[in-house]
């Protein structure tokens, strides 16, 4: 089994981390959607991090529906398995993804486009989405603490955590940890676990 993508996309590191979490063994590929487009396309013409080449030569790719594979593969889930856990671990990851997808935006915005073709309302926009769902993260993350323990680890808690040092990596100008005090301190800890400290984002 093949990972193909850089870990300082969000969505591969989710993988990667969950990948080891389950015990699944296998080969990271840290080929880049930009400077690596044609190699990229040679494994996955559609050219989207995270790429999974699944043992049968198949090619999946999108984290989540990777991750969906992994734990079949697995036979266990990294998300609760009651009702209840499992509804607000959703919620939890959406918030995460959510977050994911707004920082990449932004910088997307930047990087990829002409300074004189910025549309300013838009990034506002994107920007005031970020902040809400780190709002909300922040806030469900303090009334419901995330795991922080590899036994015990879940998917809000690899999102949650992932997210975070992604967004504070591209832009910490925009959420500053002081006023997200409890992702801040759950990534601190997070980031030290194994499995994480074998999926550095840089
Ligand atoms: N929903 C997707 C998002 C993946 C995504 O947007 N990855 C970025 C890298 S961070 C990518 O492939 N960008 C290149 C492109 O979209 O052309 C997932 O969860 O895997």
């Amino acid at each position: 089994m093949q990972l193909v993508g850089m870990l300082d996309s969000p969505y591969v590191r989710r993988v990667a981390i969950s990948l080891r979490l389950l015990g699944l063994p296998f080969a990271h590929r840290p080929v880049s959607v930009f400077s690596g487009f044609e190699a990229f396309r040679a494994i996955n013409p559609v050219v989207k991090a995270p790429t999974l080449v699944c043992g049968d030569g198949t090619v999946l790719m999108d984290s989540t529906l990777i991750i969906d594979h992994a734990e079949a593969l697995a036979g266990r889930s990294l998300m609760p398995a009651d009702a209840a856990g499992r509804l607000r671990g959703l919620r939890t990851v959406g918030l995460a993804l959510a977050a994911c997808e707004k920082t990449v935006q932004i910088v997307y915005e930047h990087n990829l486009r002409p300074a004189e073709k910025l549309h300013q309302p838009w990034l506002d926009r994107v920007q005031g989405q970020l902040v809400a769902a780190y709002s909300a993260l922040e806030q469900e993350a303090a009334a419901t603490p995330l795991p922080s323990d590899e036994s015990t680890m879940t998917q809000a808690g690899i999102s949650s955590a992932v997210a975070w040092a992604f967004t504070q990596l591209m832009l910490p100008e925009v959420i500053v940890p002081g006023r997200f005090p409890t992702l801040a301190a759950y990534s601190a800890r997070a980031e030290n676990l194994p499995a994480f400290l074998a999926s550095p984002q840089v």
